[in-house]
């Protein structure tokens, strides 16, 4: 048995307004199948989700779509596939239509899904040749099983799936369940939980092989889950991480041989980073810029059939001028026109000095020392205060020295109020007002809120 293993397609993704950049994500399904199903006479391909961008599905995407699973159908290989989080149905009391149910429908792949029994919420069913349904399919020696998108709700989704699989499984099958979803330890957004490894292997004794989908980077578990990544970087944040597609070869003592296949047309990416710092005008960091590109820039041969590359190009450090100033278009122009680049990215996270703390110090200087110089930094950003900004540091530090010793608040208060008297009737007498202002800060407080402020600069 051999069979072609899939994942988060995301045909119809947008990005960067590029009308090429839509067609990226056909030429590598596209390419998948003319390279890789059709020559190697699979059995059967599996989608693990996310076949759409969007559940919304665009007239262009719908075209993507049909032309692969014609050619597919053409050939006399099954495409099997589950819903993933981009692509799911609405919930079927709002409407039971999705696109993926209709190509199901019009018999241009599979779609397997649980259905909800009397006695269990997920429930599997034979696959119905008739009405294009089912939650599991026989296919050259596999029973493949389909589950639905879980979301947050995996923990709890999992052991209800395994129960039902226990019912539905057939010994003597090489049996397959297709899964959308994160493992733990092997997700891109650690924040978002995952499903937990310990919940994946109780699938072990069932499945003789997980067919992931969702993270769209490439790993494989004890070679028995698998998850291939997404055939395209959906962002620019993606590109480093590794992708494809699994080519599976299993014998009749179900020993599987799966092969991990990056070769296909793919969209290159390169990430540049200039710094700004010390740079006396715009020109300057033009020059730099382009400078920077001529070396390190990815060129495009347009002779070759590798696609003209998107590069992004990111302003780091302090910028000792307004950021208005920089032109930002006439650099990507000529990053483009030097590259022959599809589309260059402008990012911008240089910060202005007057915002810049500590610029150019060592970052190796002892701690004292470095927190000196920020306390005095953030303070003469004020200019009420900016030339007594040394001075009013050793006072933030030596308060900060006596609430860590836990002195008592009043002598705290004491020590503030000596050293600033004389500060306050000046500040008012500037205003012009005779009371001290309630949004005018004491100095301290202006550098305590400064350094609330620096942790977002930083
Ligand atoms: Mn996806």
């Amino acid at each position: 048995m051999k069979f072609l293993h899939i994942a988060d397609v995301h045909l119809g993704c947008r990005r960067y307004n590029l009308k090429e950049r839509t067609r990226d994500f056909f030429r590598a399904w596209h390419d998948v199948i003319v390279k890789y199903a059709l020559p190697n006479r699979i059995d059967f391909l599996l989608i693990a989700g996310d076949f759409f961008d969007r559940r919304n599905v665009d007239p262009q995407a719908m075209n993507h779509a049909v032309i692969g699973l014609q050619l597919l159908k053409d050939a006399g290989i099954p495409a099997i596939a589950i819903e993933g989080n981009h692509d799911q149905h609405t919930s079927d009391e709002i409407s039971p239509y999705s696109w993926m149910r209709s190509l199901s429908g019009w018999g241009l792949l599979k779609l397997l899904e649980p259905t909800s029994g009397d006695r269990s919420p997920i429930a599997l069913v034979p696959w119905n040749e008739e009405e294009h349904k089912g939650s599991y399919i026989d296919v050259a020696g596999a029973r493949i099983f389909g589950s639905h998108w879980y979301g947050s709700s995996i923990n709890a989704a999992i052991p209800i799936l395994t129960d039902a699989l226990r019912q539905a499984r057939e010994e003597g099958r090489f049996n397959i369940l297709m899964l959308h979803t994160d493992i733990e330890g092997h997700t891109m957004r650690p924040m978002i939980p995952a499903l937990p490894l310990a919940k994946l292997n109780e699938l072990k004794q069932l499945v003789h092989y997980v067919a992931l989908g969702h993270t769209h980077k490439n790993f494989s578990l004890d070679n028995w889950a698998f998850n291939p990544g997404a055939l395209e970087p959906t962002s620019i944040d993606e590109y480093r991480e590794e992708r494809g597609v699994y080519l599976v070869e299993v014998d009749d003592r179900h020993n599987i041989k799966a092969e991990h296949i990056r070769d296909y047309v793919q969209r290159p990416f390169q990430r540049l980073s200039f710094d700004v710092s010390g740079a006396k005008d715009p020109d300057e960091v033009f020059n730099g810029v382009i400078e920077k590109v001529k070396h390190e820039g990815r060129v495009h041969n347009p002779e070759s059939s590798e696609p003209a590359p998107i590069i992004e190009i990111t302003l780091r450090g302090h910028l000792g001028f307004k950021n208005s100033l920089l032109n930002m278009n006439r650099m990507r122009e000529e990053a483009q026109a030097l590259t022959g680049a599809l589309h260059v990215m402008m990012r911008n996270q240089s910060v202005p000095v007057e915002y810049a703390i500590a610029a150019g110090m060592d970052v190796n200087a002892p701690r004292e020392e470095r927190e000196l110089r920020i306390i005095e930094d953030l303070i003469a950003r004020d200019n009420r205060y900016k030339s007594r900004a040394h001075e009013f540091a050793q006072l933030v530090i030596k308060a900060k020295q006596q609430a860590l010793g836990e002195e008592e608040p009043e002598k705290i208060l004491e020590l503030i109020s000596q050293a600033l008297e004389g500060q306050t009737i000046e500040a008012a007498e500037i205003s012009g007002d005779a009371k001290p202002d309630d949004n005018q800060q004491s100095p301290t407080a202006a550098a305590l809120s400064a350094i609330e402020r620096s942790a977002v600069i930083q």
